[in-house]
């Protein structure tokens, strides 16, 4: 006979009421990146093509904008070559009424939206605020601060949810910007108030020169979902026809009233970091060469080529219209904006503070000392 079988011994029972609240099995993602280029899946023909032009684009925009800022018309520019397919992908899966949150290596998504080029361009070239109205096109401002808008995201989706309001929020977000407190609280809050929010994480492999495995112990980022009690799901951040559906599955599971979902994009940022960036510091041009041939420009056209979808004359016009779009752009870049400087207190608080007015009533003087100084007035010669 043990202790524990004497007669009125201790018997430890389990935690009262204790069970697993979800089970994790249906919430974990895959154990390889999701794929369908190349897999021989049936593919919408009419879905490719618009995503080709898309692509095809959007690579054209990235090397524009890197120009401009060597052409002193940018001050910085993120470029997203070689994310394309996730620029894309999450731009087109949203309905106008939804909302897309993007951070500042996504200005592509924003046009892939409907956004003026121009006018997305206008927080990174310096002019103003955030460049655009965010109501125009339902996006959100291209947030600098990592992770921010994460929180942002699912108080839009949850307040639209309480209004009844058929919206779905989806934010994107680097690998880096998943060690963030904010992406923790946003995931957290999204989870238990089941908020129709689609969190998009591109891991692009690095966060300036911070490489993954110095940013995270996780056995991916995509796992880190199962810990708030959504699906993670992995995806093949390359492969535009796999993040479309990826993301449309996500998004349809959102406006199902199921909650959100967390996708982790496995691709690469094939330029560095910005263009104030040397990425040749801290990475080998071995491994650019081996994402190169994970171009997803390419994978798309080799796919779209071997089902018959693609000529050689229908890529040239695509990528003749690209070289069009690229040459409005210039030209509208190389105009001088016309800014009124006194715009840089408006839209900060919806009543300005007294500092603020202060400080806007000194610039308003300064401005017309100036003036008064162009036009000759106060000359003592
Ligand atoms: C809150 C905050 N901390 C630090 C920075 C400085 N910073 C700018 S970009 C960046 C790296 C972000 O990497 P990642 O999230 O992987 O996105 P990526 O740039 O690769 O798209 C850092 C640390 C910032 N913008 N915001």
């Amino acid at each position: 006979m043990t202790v524990l079988e004497q007669p009125g011994a201790y018997r430890p029972a389990p935690p009262p009421a204790w069970r697993p609240r979800t089970d994790p099995a249906p919430l974990l993602p895959d154990r390889e990146p999701y794929r369908l280029l190349g897999t021989g899946a049936e593919l919408d023909p009419t879905l490719l093509r618009t995503l080709h032009g898309h692509l095809v684009r959007g690579r054209r925009y990235n090397r524009q904008a890197t120009a401009l800022t060597k052409q002193g018309r940018l001050a910085v520019y993120p470029s997203s070559t070689g994310q394309e397919a996730c620029e894309v992908a999450a731009a087109l899966v949203l309905e106008e009424r939804d909302w897309l949150f993007p951070s500042y290596r996504d200005t592509l998504a924003a046009v892939a939206r409907g956004m003026d080029p121009v006018e997305a361009l206008g927080l990174l070239r310096g002019d103003w605020h955030t460049g655009y109205d965010p109501y125009e096109h339902r996006v959100a401002p291209l947030s600098t601060p990592l992770a921010t808008h994460l929180p942002h995201a699912v108080g839009l989706a949850h307040a639209a949810r309480l209004k009844g309001d058929d919206v779905v929020a989806l934010a994107m977000v680097g690998d880096g910007g998943t060690s963030e407190g904010d992406f923790h609280e946003a995931l957290n809050f999204a989870a238990v108030w089941r908020t129709p929010t689609v969190f998009l994480v591109q891991n692009n492999g690095f966060a300036i020169s911070v490489p993954l495995a110095k940013q995270t112990a996780a056995p991916s980022l995509a796992h880190k979902a199962v810990g708030y009690g959504i699906p993670g799901r992995l995806v093949d951040g390359n492969d535009v026809a796999a993040v479309h559906q990826v993301l449309s599955e996500a998004v349809e599971r959102a406006r199902r009233g199921e909650g959100p979902t967390l996708v982790e994009a496995i691709t690469y940022r094939l330029d560095a970091h910005t263009n104030a960036d040397d990425a040749t510091r801290y990475r080998d041009d071995a491994e650019v060469e081996t994402w190169r041939e994970h171009d997803p420009v390419e994978l798309l056209e080799r796919e779209m080529t071997a089902r018959g979808l693609l000529d050689e004359a229908t890529r040239e016009r695509a990528h003749e219209e690209a070289e069009e779009m690229a040459a409005r752009l210039r030209a509208r870049m190389n105009e001088d904006p016309v800014l009124d400087p006194m715009d840089l207190f408006d839209h900060v608080y919806a009543e300005k503070t007294t500092q603020l007015r202060e400080q806007a009533e000194r610039l308003r003087a300064e401005l017309a000392a100036e003036g008064a100084e162009e036009n000759g007035e106060g000359d003592e010669r």
